[in-house]
């Protein structure tokens, strides 16, 4: 099995987490972790009082000895299951309200963020409770985090860099990649001590919410963690702490005064109350089973401020990404782009643009798709599958989408066949006031560079199909309808649509 291929498997085989059985487990993996809380509170009071005992009577000290020992036996199986969270020791003030909840008067267009959570990973490790000023586990599902309407992850896919430049395992892209799972191969791990990474979230946001998962296999506690945001990679412009709980102040962040917190699949949600930034930066020094730092995933939820034009990146609802172990040599293709490492920087669009070629009708030179039929390509499903793919015929076909009236189109983005790794040819988009194109016809894309189309000899790359789809910025050029073409692919003749979307506003 080449590498590839393994990687591709190790990607596929995660897809489709959190399914029924394991609600069960997440509510014996909550309750056990309550039950081991409370638990170790009761044996800590009781061991400090039968200190005191020994140390007021010496004499007695075997006596007592084993009388502690009957009575911790008693103590543990008097621990029942169910034990109320008020018997619980005296560390509740400060984790009554461990989720952020809204501020009160922010008033309207609050909606609870969206956060998928892995599979609970259940080890029967006990939990380490000896750590001082932790917080008590909530002992149910945490409840939902508002946060302004459009509040998105601003992290998924976005740069990181790390004190720890040469990771033990993983690498540092892993900390944005949107993979969680508790599972080898889905973790990076730094070096021993105090490290740290960096996010750039690659504009200004205001950010609402940070969530951690450093790694949550194990019950463990990372020490000295702390979150900052900042308006420059060197922390110096705006620098905001947001999480701190580094009580002795040995990172140098100053004292801070927030709880250790047991790592769980639900990961560590950090209410960061809208401050701005576009970079943060995540520390910690070990963790109670080690002293080396992990990073599973990081999540920033946020929304962009717009520039000083008012410009705010254009945010596309992705399909799942589908990986195919197709072998093709993409270097016999001519002009071809060079694959990105990290995923595509979107344009920068005005607030308030939306799809405006949802719904709207398509036509296309061939009229009878030998799969599917023309609507889905404006049917806002763009999931990879038979079930979704229009296939035209071979050979050079178009097809054309009425908006219905003039926009400004700001944003093109195209799904033709995101299943399966391959390159489409003759690939040209136009852009028009009429439906016969004779109207300011514009074109935005055009990669025939041998102009077998006839629509003029294109300078725009060849490119793989990927769940990204392919966006072709703009500009705000005003306009109506919207063609593209195509000539058969690196596989085979036909022509192939999953979705187009149209990112624009009504013209005035
Ligand atoms: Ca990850
Ligand atoms: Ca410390
Ligand atoms: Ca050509
Ligand atoms: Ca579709």
């Amino acid at each position: 099995m080449s590498k590839l291929d393994h990687s591709f498997k190790g990607l596929t085989c995660r897809i489709g987490v959190d399914t029924g059985f394991r609600s069960a487990h997440k509510t014996k993996l909550r309750w056990q972790m309550l039950w081991v809380f409370n638990r170790t509170g009761r044996r800590r009071r009781f061991m400090s009082t039968l200190r005191r005992r020994i140390m007021g009577s010496p004499l007695a000290r075997l006596t007592i000895i084993l009388a502690a020992a009957a009575a911790l036996v008693i103590a543990v199986a008097l621990a029942a299951p169910y034990s109320s969270p008020q018997a619980a020791p005296r560390l509740e003030a400060g984790s009554a309200n461990p989720v952020g909840t809204p501020q009160a008067g922010q008033g309207d267009g609050l909606a609870p963020l969206k956060i998928k959570l892995p599979a609970p990973v259940f080890v029967d490790t006990p939990q380490d409770n000896r750590v001082a000023n932790l917080e008590k586990p909530l002992g149910r599902a945490r409840p939902p985090f508002l946060a302004p309407a459009g509040t998105y992850n601003a992290a998924l896919g976005k740069p990181v860099c790390s004190s720890d430049e040469e990771p033990i395992i993983g690498d540092i892209g892993m900390i944005t990649d949107g993979d969680k799972e508790a599972v080898d191969g889905s973790y990076v791990e730094l070096g021993p001590f105090a490290q740290h990474v960096t996010i750039d979230l690659e504009a200004e946001h205001n950010i609402y919410a940070v969530v951690v998962w450093h790694y949550h296999k194990q019950p463990r506690v990372y020490f000295d963690v702390a979150v900052q945001a900042a308006g420059d990679p060197d922390f110096i412009t705006n620098v905001r702490t947001i999480f701190n709980n580094d009580g002795d102040n040995s990172i140098g962040l100053g004292v801070g005064e927030d709880m250790h917190y047991t790592e769980t699949n639900e990961g560590k949600l950090i209410d960061a109350k809208g401050v701005r930034g576009r970079y943060v930066r995540l520390y910690s020094s070990g963790n109670t089973a080690n002293d080396l730092n992990h990073y599973t995933e990081v999540e920033v939820y946020g929304k962009t401020v717009g520039d000083a034009n008012g410009l705010v990146e254009l945010r596309l609802e992705l399909p799942r990404p589908v990986f195919t172990s197709h072998v093709f040599d993409f270097s016999r293709i001519p002009n071809m782009e060079k694959p990105r490492k990290s995923r595509r920087k979107p344009p920068m669009v005005p607030v308030g643009v939306k799809n405006v070629a949802a719904g709207k009708r398509v036509v296309s030179t061939d009229k009878e798709p030998l799969v599917g039929n023309l609507e889905q390509i404006t049917d806002a499903a763009k999931e990879a599958g038979d079930n979704f793919l229009v296939e035209l015929g071979g050979g050079l076909e178009s097809v054309t989408i009425d908006l219905g009236g003039g926009y400004d189109i700001y944003a093109i983005a195209v799904w033709r066949d995101h299943g399966l790794c391959k390159v489409y040819f003759d690939v040209v988009v136009q852009v028009a006031e009429d439906s016969d194109f004779t109207a300011n016809v514009k074109t935005l894309f055009n990669n025939d560079i041998d102009n077998s189309a006839g629509l003029g000899a294109g300078k725009d790359k060849h490119y793989i199909e990927t769940f990204e789809g392919k966006v072709i910025d703009a500009k705000g050029i005003e306009a109506r309808y919207v063609r593209l073409y195509s000539n058969g692919n690196s596989m085979n003749d036909f022509n192939r649509y999953i979705e187009v979307e149209v990112y624009g506003k009504p013209a005035k």
